[in-house]
């Protein structure tokens, strides 16, 4: 049996019947298409589009990257089970998608991006917005693409895209490969048509995979673990996008090892938990860093190991420290030279729970992870409430949003300096409860996530925190925001810069240089004239939404409460002190400096680099 459809009517419906399964439970894998049209897509994409219906549903977006990092937001919402397809044009609209592309493949997130390609047929080259690369007509700017993407793919002819679009969802849906998959679409082959076998159109359902470490492997990390005297555990991303939050709990509970987590792995525990010691490395916390030090053996679960969680590789100092790495992907789970439990973060942790049965962390030790983390705790609460005059700091302004959130909200955030300050200081009490994108951190991606986020989770509260350099980046889904009824509470922090990088120069000896949102100085020819009179709070109102203006914490907290209580998107703009920074919890961050200079700050900064550099090491 076949049916004649076009190319784009046929890769539309195939889409439509695609279903992940996990634990018995099966959902769409792709709740809509976001998209932007151009010639080359309108006709082809977009007319299967308005055939399909909801079958498909259509969301128009306003920049294409965003689009990309709304997918990303619902994506990671849904625990990787359920995403969105991405149509654009060609040129310009395929090639906005390459930063969203490279976010989604390394936070291993998956989104289907569905650009439009120049002539299969060449009749008429070079075509508006074609690159033209003299080397051979074959190539054009989606090829940018590739490396960003977990699987590419081009469609010069209708039936490749038979065994295209199934290879794309098998790495769509496994959870150690998955990341962006381009399906790059020429606008000629899009409107072709062709006899499909109905089989390819029909229901199929993937299942996703929870792998099982190899008993011998689970043996000997056991084994190791009986024998350490100061064990630390480290929960990555693979932890929530495993579900595996109540066996992690299970096993910190009965084995006492203390929990420390990383960015993506924030919530993994209540942050009130016993077991639970905090957000650990370079934006860590005093108490999961101490412990890091001292540990000797270190169990990392569904994490990548990046510099912001091993603080550059210094903060797990014991010469003779030794990993075990549970990760479902077996590229992480051999690094640090650890121990590989190949195997899903869920059925890994019951597995190495059983073989440790009956053994427990020294009382010693774990009474110490307890202590330091309640020191912590006290830190937060100090930060949460310093009454910074006349501005308030931004920690205060994190603590109000705790204060006001509900249990089951989401905070979203990506880049600036509040993702390090919320890693630190957020107090998380659901595992979906806290979404900072960290893998690419992404000036651009709070607002644009946010709606995908709360396109996932409509029955939470979603706060999209703001910087006003990440506002200026990418505002414009706001618009999505109100044109889809999708409501979002947006904090917009104004400290006139970039505060987290201006905070990075002056640590390094470059005072702050080109950081701040200021007038040319004709005097100085420098950037450090009057702050500039932009008005961003007029600006967001400007794009349809409900904008407070807040004076201080107190005016902040009922703001907040005001637009909590709103049905559509409020925002709510807030002006920091940035000379304020969050506690220090001591850990290095390795951002190479100036070998030689005429400036003495930068010559003071490098004297201090060289000497941290030393606590780096190679865990061989
Ligand atoms: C797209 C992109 N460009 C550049 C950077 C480098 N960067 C990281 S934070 C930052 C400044 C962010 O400013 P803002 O949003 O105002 O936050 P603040 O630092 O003031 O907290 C920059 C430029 C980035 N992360 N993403
Ligand atoms: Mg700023």
């Amino acid at each position: 049996m076949t049916i004649r459809l076009t190319v784009a009517q046929a890769l539309v419906r195939f889409l439509a019947n695609q279903f992940t399964e996990r634990d018995g439970q099966r959902q769409r894998l792709f709740a809509g298409c976001l998209g932007i049209f151009g010639h080359g897509n309108v006709a082809g994409i977009g007319q299967a589009l308005l055939e399909a219906g909801d079958d498909l549903r259509y969301h128009q977006a306003r920049n294409e990257q965003a689009m990309v990092h709304t997918a990303v937001g619902y994506a990671r919402m849904r625990d990787r089970l359920s995403t969105f397809a991405c149509t654009t044009s060609v040129g310009p609209g395929a090639t906005n998608l390459v930063t969203g592309a490279a976010l989604a493949t390394i936070n291993r997130i998956p989104v289907l991006l569905l650009p439009g390609d120049v002539f299969a047929g060449r009749a008429a080259n070079p075509l508006l917005q074609e690159l033209e690369d003299p080397r051979g007509f074959d190539v054009s700017v989606n090829d940018c693409l590739r490396p960003v993407s977990r699987y590419w793919d081009r469609i010069n002819r209708p039936e490749q895209l038979i065994p295209a679009a199934l290879a794309g969802v098998r790495v769509l849906t496994d959870p150690a490969e998955t990341g962006a998959v381009t399906l790059a679409l020429p606008h000629d082959v899009q409107v072709e048509a062709f006899d499909w076998p109905t089989e390819f159109l029909a229901r199929r359902v993937w299942r996703i995979a929870r792998p099982v470490p190899e008993p011998e492997l689970v043996d000997r990390a056991s084994a190791l673990l009986r024998g350490s005297r100061r064990p630390l555990l480290v929960a990555g991303g693979g932890v929530i996008y495993s579900g595996a939050t109540e066996a992690l709990r299970e096993f910190a509970e009965a084995t006492g090892v203390p929990v420390a987590e990383t960015q993506a792995g924030k919530g993994s525990l209540p942050f009130d938990h016993p077991r639970s010691v905090g957000a650990i490395g370079a934006t860590g916390t005093t108490a999961a860093n101490a412990l890091a030090r001292e540990a000797d053996v270190v169990l990392g679960v569904g994490t990548r190991w990046s510099d912001f969680t091993t603080a550059s590789r210094s903060v797990f100092a014991d010469p003779a420290v030794r990993f075990v790495n549970l990760n479902v992907a077996g590229a992480d789970a051999y690094k640090q030279a650890g121990l590989p439990l190949v195997a899903d973060a869920r059925a890994g942790l019951s597995a190495l729970g059983a073989a440790l049965s009956g053994w427990s962390a020294d009382q010693s030790h774990v009474d110490n992870a307890a202590r330091l983390a309640a020191r912590w705790d006290a830190v937060v609460s100090g930060a949460y409430a310093l009454g910074n005059g006349p501005l308030p700091a931004q920690s205060e302004i994190l603590g109000a949003v705790n204060e006001v959130s509900g249990p089951r909200d989401v905070v979203v955030c990506a880049a600036g300096s509040m993702p390090g300050d919320l890693h630190k200081l957020w107090r998380t009490r659901d595992p979906k409860g806290y979404h900072v994108e960290y893998g690419y951190s992404c000036m651009g991606y709070e607002i644009a996530g946010a709606l995908g986020v709360k396109l996932a989770a409509p029955d939470r509260e979603v706060f999209a925190m703001v910087g006003d350099g990440s506002y200026l980046m990418m505002a414009q889904e706001l618009v999505t925001a109100v044109q889809e009824g999708v409501k979002l509470v947006v904090v917009l922090v104004q400290n006139h810069g970039f505060a987290s990088i201006g905070a990075l120069s002056q640590s390094l000896g470059s005072g702050r240089f080109g950081t701040a949102y200021r007038y040319r100085d004709p005097a100085t020819g420098q950037l450090d004239g009057d702050l500039l009179p932009v008005d961003l709070a007029a600006n967001a109102a400007s794009l349809g939404v409900r904008v407070l203006r807040a004076n201080g914490v107190d005016e902040f907290r009922a703001a907040l409460r005001e637009a909590v209580a709103a049905v559509r998107t409020t925002l709510v703009h807030v002006e920091t002190d940035p000379s304020v920074p969050a506690p220090d919890s001591g850990a290095w961050w390795d951002v190479p400096v100036a070998e030689v200079s005429e400036v003495d700050g930068t010559r003071a900064a490098r004297v201090e680099y060289e000497r941290q550099k030393r606590t780096q090491r190679r865990y061989l």
